[in-house]
């Protein structure tokens, strides 16, 4: 039994300057969790609601100070002193005390950063780490894949590169070899690029954000830096993208600015196909917009059997979206992002049913982080495949990598 003795929420920063919501939680048992919750710029429109204050005045409007007095008063009247049997019947509380489907009333931050805190005070008192406290035994702890963010474009870089995510996915059979192989490469494409005359400034996930216009030639780069790390494209990394293509779809088009072209949904299938034939892409995310369903299943149609296609803004984390369209055969993976939904529960019910459907999970950071590392233990306690945090520069990425190497200490 988790009895709540304490919760107190504050206004703290993310790594984008902007505030977000951290939360103390102490049980009676002396055990205590503390969690902050993170914030995305390309945002799903059928995500979980993020409160913000909207007053020009404070932090011109992005203040979370009524998401903060939400749990410091409503949430913690519901929950001190309480008893909570299990996770489960901690987040049905604040679930119903919320009441509404987006958890538009009380926030979807005020809300998770609780649901986060209590998981992390449950499994100190249990005296196990939070991996084991997700995974209840129900998956196979395993340790994911990284898919490391090296290049920035789209709604995370000032620069007029389309796509907003170039991975690359390390071939290797343990955490710390993953990212030796980051490291080489992303030092690599930094001198590659110096050499070039581009910046090698970074963007949101610490990628670099040159200002290329061709995706072609962001490819040719990154994979000519893989090469000069000693590395073979396909046989040691492979590359992912995350096209987030609801940025880019605008009256039945994909406009590819720095392309100067503009394409229609089977045009732009037929783009990623060429792209996974000529570069070793393993997986590509949001290849469509989240409304444009029927370029879903033009893309699953023509490339799903070749290469993952991850669904971000199409399925929010959420079990209903996720299982129309699993009904539809759009997809074969899911990004999984705790604060679209706003639960850990949440979550792991939408996990569930992926992996029942045979979808791979990737769990996913937002492109504004704090220094919360519960993401590594989220993608360990569910086994899933892969995680995505970004690059290896800016701590704000690299505490989840290094997180999960001090996680693999306790499971060798
Ligand atoms: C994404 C995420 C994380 P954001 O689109 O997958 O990389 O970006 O947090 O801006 O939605
Ligand atoms: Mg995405």
């Amino acid at each position: 039994m988790f009895t709540v003795q304490r919760v107190k929420a504050r206004q703290i920063l993310d790594s984008r300057g902007n505030p977000t919501v951290e939360v103390d939680l102490a049980l009676s048992s002396g055990a205590f969790g503390r969690a902050a919750v993170p914030s995305g710029a390309s945002v799903g429109s059928r995500e979980a609601i993020e409160l913000r204050d909207d007053n020009k005045n404070i932090y011109a409007g992005k203040g979370v100070l009524g998401a903060v007095k939400n749990v410091n008063t409503v949430i913690a009247a519901r929950i001190l002193n309480k008893n909570f049997a299990e996770q489960k019947v901690f987040d049905a509380a604040l679930i119903d005390l919320d009441g509404t489907e987006t958890k538009e009333l009380l926030g979807a931050n005020a809300i998770l950063a609780v649901s986060i805190a209590f998981a992390k005070a449950a499994a100190s008192q249990m005296n196990i780490n939070l991996f084991q406290l997700i995974s209840q035994k129900r998956y196979p702890v395993r340790m994911p894949t990284p898919m490391l963010n090296l290049i920035n474009g789209g709604a995370h870089a000032d620069n007029p590169i389309d796509i907003q995510e170039f991975m690359i996915v390390p071939k290797a059979d343990n955490i710390s070899s993953s990212l030796e192989i980051a490291a080489a490469v992303f030092h690599n494409l930094k001198s590659t690029l110096k050499k070039m005359g581009h910046s090698t400034n970074v963007g949101d996930e610490g990628g670099f954000a040159p200002n290329l216009r061709s995706t072609e030639l962001v490819l040719d780069i990154l994979s000519e830096s893989i090469l000069k790390s000693g590395l073979t494209l396909g046989e040691n990394v492979e590359i992912a993208l995350d096209i987030a293509a609801t940025e880019l779809f605008k009256g039945s088009f994909y406009h590819l600015k720095g392309e100067k072209t503009k394409l229609n949904s089977a045009e732009f299938a037929l783009y990623h196909k060429k792209l996974i034939d000529t570069y070793q892409i393993c997986s590509i995310e949001d290849p469509m917009a989240e409304n444009d369903l029927e370029g879903w299943k033009i893309v699953t149609d023509l490339i799903g059997n070749k290469v993952q296609l991850v669904g971000d803004d199409i399925f929010v984390t959420n079990k209903s979206i996720l299982e129309q369209g699993i009904k539809k055969g759009l997809a074969n993976a899911l990004l999984v992002k705790m604060n679209q939904v706003g639960t850990l529960t949440e979550t792991l019910q939408a996990v569930d049913l992926a992996y029942q459907n045979g979808y791979e999970t990737i769990v996913s950071h937002r492109s504004g982080e704090t220094e919360d590392t519960t993401i590594a233990h989220l993608a360990v306690g569910i086994g899933s495949k892969y995680i995505k945090a970004g690059s290896i520069c800016r701590t704000d990425r690299v505490c989840k990598y290094n997180e999960l190497l001090r996680v693999s200490e306790s499971l060798c």
